[in-house]
């Protein structure tokens, strides 16, 4: 799939890899799963440092590569450790040539110990917009809008990763005040450089400061929907889109499920078929 990538040495050839029955039972009990250990360390590096120097002046990189899911870290868009798990979650429509979900934002956590990170934590519950909220019916999970975190140096427990009210993708009451982002219920990870994070939406989450003095938080947060939904408006120039492979295109088509008029599922990118 990936004879047109820009970056070729990073491209992962390991076949995509199913959903496990344990990946789903987490995912469904948390509403949120870690993958630890996907990205190997060359990937691990040059993503990083691509992604510092976004940070640093991205008027340095080439036109198309100014964007956290551009460059080399676009390889992270569609890394095979993934796509197996947001088929599952969001989509069943993938083909060959197209896959059976999109994504629609992409933003990145740069974090230093000390530096302050004032967030409360928010989302949650099943009775928030129709587009995060998070079902599973027949055995079948619809996770509703997805956030997928790419941790690019190590997470200590208890030093700055994204906390979780486990559980929270599907509660029914009001969550009390006080039960906010330090609470004991709450829970994080700690993982490799190089480990992946999915979320529910609609789990109630938060930032945290980083405390860890030995290095950044590095992250890169991507967030999926399914083809016929869309959250997050993309603002991403056409030809970001067209200097990547064009199976990873089709994550920025159109949001629709099927043209009746011409008789067309939606599993193409052009230029008339893309996410605004
Ligand atoms: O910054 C983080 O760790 C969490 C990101 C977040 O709150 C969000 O995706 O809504």
């Amino acid at each position: 799939m990936n004879g047109a990538s820009r970056f070729p040495h990073l491209e992962s050839d390991s076949p995509i890899e199913a959903m496990t029955d344990e990946q789903k039972f987490v995912f469904d009990l948390k509403g949120w799963l870690l993958v630890p250990s996907v990205l190997n360390a060359a990937q691990v590096e040059e993503i990083r440092e691509f992604i510092l120097q976004l940070h640093r002046d991205r008027t340095t990189l080439p036109d198309v590569d100014r964007y956290s899911l551009s460059g080399p870290a676009q390889i992270l868009l569609d890394h095979p450790a993934i796509t197996g798990i947001l088929e599952e979650i969001l989509g069943h429509n993938g083909t060959p040539d197209s896959y059976g979900f999109r994504c629609e934002n992409s933003f990145t956590a740069i974090r230093h110990a000390g530096q302050p990170m004032e967030q409360k934590a928010h989302g949650g519950g099943n009775n928030v917009s129709p587009l995060f909220s998070y079902q599973c019916k027949n055995g079948s999970i619809y996770s509703g809008l997805t956030r997928v975190v790419w941790e690019l140096n190590p997470v200590r427990r208890g030093m700055g990763g994204t906390v979780f009210l486990s559980g929270s993708h599907k509660m029914n009451f009001p969550r009390p005040d006080h039960i906010d982002r330090f609470h004991p219920l709450f829970e994080s990870y700690e993982c490799p450089a190089g480990s992946v994070v999915f979320f529910s939406e609609a789990i109630v989450h938060s930032g945290v400061p980083w405390i860890d003095p030995s290095h950044p938080r590095v992250a890169v947060l991507n967030c999926y929907s399914r083809i016929d939904t869309q959250f997050h408006r993309l603002n991403l120039p056409r030809e970001v889109i067209e200097a990547m492979p064009p199976r990873r295109r089709t994550l920025f088509r159109g949001v629709w499920a099927h043209d009746f008029q011409h008789n067309v599922a939606n599993t193409f990118f052009s230029p008339d078929n893309l996410s605004l």
